[in-house]
């Protein structure tokens, strides 16, 4: 297939980059992370999404090799910027099944500098539908480098709730279908109401797809404390929301 091809050579090639989107506080409207985006620049078939080609890279087993690509480079970037805020990375299943992500994880910290208390890991429920006790161990080893784990696209997964609780996930992304909907009676319990579960499990939570001030305003007095969405940035280049390297001498 044309495009597998061109995704295989895209990695040595340097066609994939970086962007990264705002995570803001909503009480100060601070930026206190970024979510790092990656991108294909094909010369040919021009812009490619990810929604395109991380599927396709999964089903082939290039995720690996563009999974650690997206590790080391976003948190070579990071480490320059003059910035203290955290970077998230999505590492899809497909990873945690067909490589070695801790080894990825710590190879990228290592190489780079970039602090593993700032670093969270965006994974997904399907990583639990098989009940694998290697994932539970893998996330465990994350964590105990001193990174975070957090749960994207919260809500739409099967069976949420019961695994929560006790598996190790740090930290809940209520997912955009859920937010965009807003003012609405009904999504507004499930955000409540996943709210109250966050904060009685000790979970931090972030919010996902703000799009406007009112739904800002909402998130805000119901005490979701971050919030994420095209209301405060797109994805972005690093100097288009005011990330820096810092100056080297
Ligand atoms: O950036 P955008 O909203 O177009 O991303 C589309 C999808 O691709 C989202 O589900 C997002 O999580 C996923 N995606 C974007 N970047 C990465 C990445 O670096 N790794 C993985 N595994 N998925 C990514
Ligand atoms: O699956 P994941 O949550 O990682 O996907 C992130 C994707 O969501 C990115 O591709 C980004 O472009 C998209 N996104 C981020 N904020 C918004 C938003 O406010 N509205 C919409 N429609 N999409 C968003
Ligand atoms: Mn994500
Ligand atoms: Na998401």
């Amino acid at each position: 297939r044309r495009l597998d091809l061109a995704l295989r050579r895209a990695l040595t090639d340097g066609q994939f980059f970086l962007l990264f989107q705002p995570q803001v506080d909503l009480a100060s409207g601070t930026m206190v992370g970024v979510e790092a985006l990656v991108r294909w620049q094909h010369p040919e078939f021009g812009l490619v999404s990810p929604a395109e080609f991380v599927p396709l890279a999964e089903e082939t087993g290039l995720i690996v090799g563009l999974g650690d690509w997206v590790l080391r480079e976003a948190c070579r970037q990071a480490a320059g910027w003059d910035w203290q805020g955290r970077l998230s990375v999505n590492v899809s299943a497909a990873q945690f099944r067909l490589g070695d992500v801790v080894g990825s994880v710590r190879a990228a910290l290592e190489s780079t500098g970039f602090p593993a208390s700032r670093l969270d890991l965006e994974i997904t429920e399907t990583l639990f539908v098989d009940n694998d006790a290697g994932i539970v161990a893998a996330l465990e080893q994350l964590q105990a480098l001193g990174a975070r784990i957090a749960l994207d696209d919260f809500g739409t997964g099967y069976s949420s709730l019961s695994y929560l609780a006790r598996l190790p996930i740090d930290k809940i992304k209520i997912d955009q279908s859920f937010v965009r909907g807003l003012p609405d009676p009904q999504r507004e319990v499930i955000v409540e109401t996943v709210l109250l579960m966050a904060r009685r499990l000790g979970k931090l939570v972030i919010a996902e797809g703000v799009e406007t001030d009112e739904q800002r305003r909402y998130l805000a007095t119901v005490g979701c404390p971050i919030g994420q969405g095209y209301l405060f940035a797109r994805p972005s280049a690093p100097e288009a929301i005011g990330l820096r390297s810092r100056q080297v001498d």
